[in-house]
């Protein structure tokens, strides 16, 4: 009877952990950018020019709550308690970045969270300092309120156009 003889493996343990790491690394990029393909106003995956939106929550001097545009640590200056007008074209992608940047004061811990009903729009309630971004798909034009459900005055408007 002949014994099969057994192949000596060509790799390494070395070499599969490297590959395994290698591989792991791979996935969890392509999820992320996946991830900011599909809007959560679709079911399907979406490929189309994407529009990155920064926003933070604030709190003025006079105490109104309001959003305000933050890219770079650098902020545009706004209207005192007024959220920033966002003007973006139908068909893109848009994504959303907030951050929560109103202190804590010390009996009225800061929350803030921001909806747009008409593209399923929900950012969950965030402490200070937390951030989340959200994907939506500009599909239909018009001007709609994006707002933070717990203050009714922190609200601003953004219009999608052809
Ligand atoms: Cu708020």
């Amino acid at each position: 009877m002949n014994k099969i003889k057994k192949k000596p493996s060509r790799l390494s343990r070395a070499n599969i952990i490297s590959i395994s790491v290698v591989t792991g690394v791979i996935i969890l990029i392509g999820s992320i950018a996946l991830n900011s393909f599909h809007p959560v106003n679709s079911d399907s995956f979406v490929f189309a020019p994407t529009t990155n939106i920064f926003l933070k929550g604030v709190q003025d001097s006079q105490g109104s709550y309001h959003y305000q545009h933050a890219k770079g640590g650098k902020s545009t200056p706004s209207t005192t308690g007024t959220s920033p007008p966002i003007k973006v074209s139908k068909g893109n992608l848009v994504q959303i970045h907030l951050i929560n940047e109103d202190r804590n004061e010390s009996n009225n811990p800061s929350k803030h969270n921001l909806n747009i009903d008409e593209f399923n729009v929900h950012i969950k309630d965030l402490g200070y300092f937390q951030s989340e971004s959200i994907t939506f798909l500009a599909d239909k034009t018009g001007t709609f309120d994006y707002y933070c459900s717990i203050h009714l005055d922190m609200k601003g408007t953004i219009t999608v156009t052809e």
